[in-house]
């Protein structure tokens, strides 16, 4: 792991506060991710201190994908979730957002890799194995073969979205392009990835994920290699619609007097029975998730979403 970065590096604190991010904000947020860890807000220090010393050097790489999961790191807001991650990991590799291109990405990306105090490896996207890999190329080479050259390097692999978990809507049927997730991909050489799942995830998921792993916390996973303090109980059991469902009180149209009174949306397809996500309780942007927004879960964290849970909607 990165340590600070030379004697001139400053406490993530003090560089979030450069940012114009204010401590009380910094809590504020530590104190979000502690409760999605499921620890209760005294454990809001210990995440501050997690992000506060150590900057982990990540690398973060695009396979096939829409680029949604980075857009939801980006889009978020106060206390600015893109200023916090960025100060308190050193993202020295992530080909959307890096100023470097061309040679000096590709340098970049090999300086990330021979640190010797080692990295993270983000991967978002699934990955295509069809025609020897040739449907995703990156810098010159197809990105199965970086991945199966930089994952075992890695002190950790971590799979952003439903992509790179399982291969989402990139492997759905016909799947052309034989795409895949990274486990499946690449077990064989010894890569054991952690699935933060969802299309896109909550990036407090993510987030909370990289606090575990920098206080060397064990994270349990469930049998599809999701941390089970995010991904432990599914969407219909925190939703805040259950007591109609529990009640019998079924929405009959997307517009209806019993949607916006908050019935549930079961007969309008949703599928959070099925779903295993904290998406109630952690939130999108601090404000709101699709099933309080009035649109049902499409199941957005399981394997095989698009072909398995579709027609998403009923009616
Ligand atoms: Fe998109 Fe990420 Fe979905 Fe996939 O998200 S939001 S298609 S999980 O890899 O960019
Ligand atoms: Fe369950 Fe969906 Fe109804 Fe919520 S809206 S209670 S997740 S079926
Ligand atoms: Fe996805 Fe369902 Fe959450 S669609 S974002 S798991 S509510």
């Amino acid at each position: 792991m990165r340590i600070a970065v030379g004697l001139g590096e400053k406490s993530g604190e003090e560089r979030m506060e450069r940012q114009g991010v204010s401590r009380r904000d910094f809590m504020k947020f530590c104190t979000a991710v502690a409760v999605t860890m499921g620890m209760g807000q005294v454990f809001a220090s210990e995440v501050a201190a997690a992000l506060n010393g150590r900057r982990a050097s990540v690398v973060y790489l695009h396979a096939a994908e829409c680029t949604g999961c980075s857009e939801a790191v980006l889009r978020t807001y106060k206390p600015f979730l893109d200023t916090l991650i960025l100060d308190t990991i050193s993202l020295d590799y992530h080909e959307t957002i890096m100023a470097a291109a061309g040679e000096a990405a590709e340098e970049a990306l090999e300086q990330a890799v021979a640190n010797p105090d080692g990295f993270i490896c983000v991967v978002e996207g699934a990955i295509p194995t069809a025609m020897d890999g040739k449907y995703c190329y990156v810098g010159g080479h197809t990105i199965y073969d970086t991945c199966r050259r930089i994952l075992p390097k890695a002190k950790a692999v971590v799979c952003m979205g439903t992509c790179s978990s399982y291969g989402g809507i990139q492997s759905a049927k016909p799947n052309l392009t034989g795409a895949k997730g990274v486990n499946e991909c690449f077990s064989d050489i010894g890569v054991k990835a952690i699935n933060i799942a969802g299309c896109p995830p909550n990036p407090l998921n993510l987030v909370g994920t990289l606090v575990a792993f920098l206080q060397g916390s064990k994270i349990d996973l469930d049998e599809l290699g999701r941390p089970v303090m995010f991904y432990g109980q599914n969407v219909h059991a925190l939703c805040e619609r259950r007591k109609h469902f529990d009640a019998g009180e079924f929405a009959p149209s997307f517009n209806s007097e019993e949607a916006r009174k908050g019935w549930c949306l079961y007969d309008l397809g949703c599928k959070g029975p099925q779903t295993y996500n904290n998406c109630p309780k952690a939130l999108f942007n601090d404000t709101n998730w699709p099933v309080r927004a009035g649109h049902p879960c499409i199941g957005c964290s399981e394997p095989n979403f698009w072909d398995d849970l579709t027609p998403f909607y009923q009616n």
